[in-house]
């Protein structure tokens, strides 16, 4: 029987957990070994399967993708595992946060299950919980890479990534304040800002920049196709490309936030309860009348399930939907142009353009 598009599709994902497995067991297994007694080893795995391995997984499966781009033929079974492993830290270090911003958020639900701060027994331990999803990436770096050249650039990557993601959590947090509504602070310059540390950066750019190094790609190269062109710095390039597309990515996770419903989305949307500074605030504000303004200063950010409604409704007025759409399609325009103007690479350790268009393809028109 030929195997259809969907089937790959499904493949690639259960390799990618099986991976999983074989990590979780060894850092369950480190507990162990560190005379950590059986309930403690059962509270780990329990943190690291409930948050880690349950959502799209795109920001992991795409490091094993981009190894394999670059390298331009499919991965042996070591160079899979390695690959998968780095894939399996961005999770990590994404279910980390995740698991803490749930709780600075005070979300209900996440992936169609309650957060985990949520979860019978758990509530405040989850802090710690998710200090130990993160320790757990430099545990697994220091055993699997801990002799490769690129080891270093590996270490510094998610330093610089983490601290990126928590300026961007930090201002994200105090331009929502709880007790104090002031919908002049916001702006679509502050939501780009916003959204581009607190989630271009650890979704678009790391996974790419790990592939790129576990590949050789050197800091900078002159093409083989153009050897009497001037060298390219392959790093800036991807940066450059990642965190417009990160910017989209998360101006999705917004608009999604407000329009999709929980059952579609695995997630309940906060953001008009959260008094964020998000994407559709930003845009419904460029629109309002004096009488709709109003309406939105008495109703964002407040508690209360009817006052949401009134924020919605305005939404739905000025056109929000329409505008997402128009946005979305100039936005992909911008970025594909990027994409070609990228210097193909014609040999190993040469970036290719493939990189990025897979992972715009993967989100174009998302709908979870
Ligand atoms: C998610 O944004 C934010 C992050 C993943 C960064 C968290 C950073 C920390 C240092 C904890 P969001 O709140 O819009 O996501 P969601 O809608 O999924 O809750
Ligand atoms: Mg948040
Ligand atoms: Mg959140
Ligand atoms: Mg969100």
């Amino acid at each position: 029987m030929a195997s259809t598009s969907a089937d790959k599709k499904a493949e690639r994902r259960s390799r990618f957990e099986a991976a999983w497995n074989v990590i979780r067991d060894e850092l369950v297994e480190h507990l162990k070994g560190e005379g950590m007694p059986a309930d403690a080893q059962e509270w780990f795995k329990k943190n690291l399967d409930w948050n880690v391995p349950g959502g799209k997984l795109n920001r992991g499966m795409s490091v094993v993708d981009t190894v394999e781009i670059l390298k331009a033929r499919s991965l042996t079974e070591e160079e899979y595992f390695k690959a998968a492993i780095l894939g399996w830290c961005v999770e990590l270090l994404q279910a980390y946060f995740l698991v803490a911003d749930d709780m600075m958020d005070q979300s209900i639900t996440r992936r169609g299950q309650p957060c985990w701060y949520r979860v019978e027994s758990v509530g405040n331990i989850a802090i710690n919980d998710s200090f130990m999803l993160e320790a757990a990436i430099y545990w697994l770096l220091k055993k699997h890479f801990r002799t490769e050249p690129c080891y270093v650039d590996l270490l510094e990557l998610f330093h610089e990534t983490t601290y990126q993601t928590e300026m961007g959590q930090l201002i994200d947090l105090i331009t929502a304040p709880e007790d104090s509504v002031d919908l002049s602070k916001f702006s679509l310059e502050k939501h780009r800002l916003i959204v581009v540390y607190k989630t271009a950066f650890y979704s678009f750019y790391l996974p790419v920049a790990l592939a790129m190094y576990l590949a050789g790609v050197p800091p900078s190269y002159v093409p083989a196709a153009a050897p009497h062109a001037a060298a390219v710095s392959p790093y800036k390039i991807a940066l450059d490309i990642l965190l417009p597309l990160g910017e989209y990515f998360q101006v999705q996770d917004d608009f999604l936030d407000y329009s999709q419903p929980p059952e579609l989305l695995g997630k309940i949307g906060t953001d008009i309860i959260d008094n964020k500074c998000s994407w559709c605030i930003n845009t419904a504000l460029a629109k309002v009348t004096p009488e709709q303004r109003a309406v939105l200063d008495a109703s964002y950010g407040r508690k209360d399930a009817e006052k949401e409604q009134q924020v919605k409704k305005i939404f739905k007025e000025v056109g929000v939907e329409k505008a997402y759409e128009e946005y979305e399609e100039a936005v992909v325009g911008k970025i594909r142009k990027m994409i070609e103007a990228v210097p193909e690479g014609t040999k190993e350790g040469e970036l290719k353009r493939q990189v990025f268009t897979s992972f715009l393809e993967k989100i174009y028109k998302r709908s979870k």
